[in-house]
């Protein structure tokens, strides 16, 4: 039996995840409850199968929304909903089985510790990890890491990880970008300017091939795009902060 919480849940936003979805909903079950997902637009025949799975979990709801909004907004609604319901915290975990489901009570162990901070987690990547991914990522971690004066980002694109809800969703309401895969390295930057600091846990990521069941909708050209003009944005916002970021860094 998992652990229930009335204050930590775990949210998983899915888009057409491909096959490994019912093994790492079960496997995030199998950690914790309550788990949401949040199907946003999926057009595979996974949200009749999660609703399906629902039916005989009681730890797990399945949010449908009818059309594909991009990561963020699923994410949004998954805790506008959560906050209504009285959660306070929630961590995000990928559908498709790259993130570490067994990591789930050592990730909430740390925010029930210090329910201020956000929880990070710090990938460790394993052989098959495509290089591009890797070298991309340093390039958005040096760009976060300016943006916040090194305040402690160990990984700003890695999705797992515990939000406090309140603080996301007031920088959300304020912010009509970070709704697609800008999300997951805005939310992190901006959450350090609004205050909320940063705890690094290393977590391993999986990159399975196809033949494995492994699917990816991240697009080279048009989600570095997207990074770009994100991180042109926080740069802009970056200066217009600094003075308060290096008084904050001096205190
Ligand atoms: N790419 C993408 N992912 C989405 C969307 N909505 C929800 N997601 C979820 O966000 C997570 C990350 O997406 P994924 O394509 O696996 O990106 P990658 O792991 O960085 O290659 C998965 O759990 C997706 O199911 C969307 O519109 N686009
Ligand atoms: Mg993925």
């Amino acid at each position: 039996m998992s652990a229930v919480s009335k204050t930590h849940l775990v949210l998983i936003p899915s888009y057409n995840p491909g096959p490994k979805v019912l093994a790492t909903v079960r496997s995030a079950l199998a950690q914790w409850a309550p788990v949401w997902v949040v199907v946003d637009g999926s057009t595979d025949g996974s949200a009749e199968a999660l609703q399906a799975l629902a039916a005989t979990e009681a730890g797990l709801r399945v949010i449908v929304l009818p059309e594909n909004r991009g990561k963020g907004s699923a994410v949004l609604e998954g805790i506008t909903l959560a906050a209504a319901e009285g959660f306070t915290h929630a961590l995000t975990m990928d559908s498709d089985g790259q993130h570490p489901a067994d990591l789930i009570p050592a990730f909430m162990a740390a925010s029930l510790a210090q329910p201020t901070h956000m929880v990070l987690g710090k990938p460790v990547f394993d052989a098959d990890a495509p290089a591009l991914r890797v070298n991309g990522r340093k390039v958005s971690n040096g760009w976060a890491n300016l943006e916040t004066l090194w305040m402690g980002i160990g990984d700003s694109l890695y999705g797992f990880r515990v939000y406090p809800i309140q603080p996301l969703i007031r920088i959300m309401r304020a912010n009509h970008f970070m709704r697609r895969f800008d999300f997951d390295p805005e939310a992190v930057v901006r959450l350090c300017w609004a205050g909320v600091r940063p705890l690094n846990i290393d977590a391993p990521v999986r990159y399975f091939r196809a033949d494995e069941g492994g699917v990816s909708h991240f697009k080279y050209l048009r989600d570095n795009t997207l990074l770009t003009w994100m991180h042109t944005r926080l740069f802009i916002g970056f200066v217009l902060r600094l003075p308060l970021l290096i008084l904050r860094r001096l205190s």
